[in-house]
């Protein structure tokens, strides 16, 4: 059975997660609990030298970094939620490095200082950092959104893995300064149509939300 080295309240195994359950794939789950640095442990460190989630193993390879294992899932599954024809997956492609170059650090700036740093009493970034994340993903938004006001999803009205990767980090932002994305209404309604998904739910999604926790 596939396994997924994850955990609950990080975003980047959130894609997959998201992906799998979307997929109905059965899988198992390890849960590596970064708050209590389980991810430093030299076993884990066999698994991804890198020591981050997620980790996907399946019947002998071991895959590290989010976006390659939704591709790894899409083309192993031939389903629809990938495309076949090449020039439709390069466009795939393309949306994922752009997620991984242009939006997670960016959105993950914020979302750590202002959602998890004053929450668990860890260091955010500096307010230099955040108002040059803010500007940058401000003017990255301005460029997607005539996209996003004009069709459902990244690739087209149809639901994707790409969405997979791009949805959880739009949503990122909703206990950030960038809450409400009300300058964009295309990505905002993007980013609660990917959220108001039963695999969100279903993968625990607002656990990125540091209101939702217990302890
Ligand atoms: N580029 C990687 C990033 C993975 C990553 O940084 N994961 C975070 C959780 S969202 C992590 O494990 N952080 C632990 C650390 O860096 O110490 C991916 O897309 O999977």
């Amino acid at each position: 059975m596939l396994k997924l080295h994850s955990f609950t309240r990080s975003p980047n195994p959130l894609k997959v997660r998201m992906a799998l359950n979307e997929l109905g794939l059965p899988h198992e789950i390890k849960e590596i609990n970064l708050f209590k640095g389980e991810h430093m442990s030299p076993e884990f460190k066999k698994i991804n030298p890198m020591q981050g989630v997620p980790v996907l193993e399946d019947d002998g390879l071991v895959l590290s970094e989010s976006n390659a294992i939704l591709a790894y899932l899409g083309r192993k599954l031939k389903t629809s939620l990938w495309p076949i024809d090449p020039k439709l997956e390069a466009a795939a492609l393309q949306w994922l490095f752009f997620e991984s170059t242009l939006l997670i650090r960016r959105c993950g700036i914020l979302w750590w200082s202002e959602t998890i740093a004053p929450k668990t009493g860890m260091e955010g970034m500096t307010e230099g950092e955040l108002v040059e994340a803010t500007e940058d993903l401000m003017d990255t938004f301005d460029r997607i959104e005539p996209l996003l006001s004009g069709q459902r999803y990244i690739l087209s009205n149809d639901f994707s893995l790409v969405d997979c990767s791009i949805g959880p980090v739009m949503n990122m932002l909703r206990e950030t300064r960038l809450r409400g994305l009300s300058k964009w209404p295309g990505i905002q309604a993007y980013a609660d149509r990917v959220r108001a998904r039963p695999s969100w739910k279903i993968s625990d999604g607002d656990a990125i939300y540091s209101s939702t926790w217990k302890n």
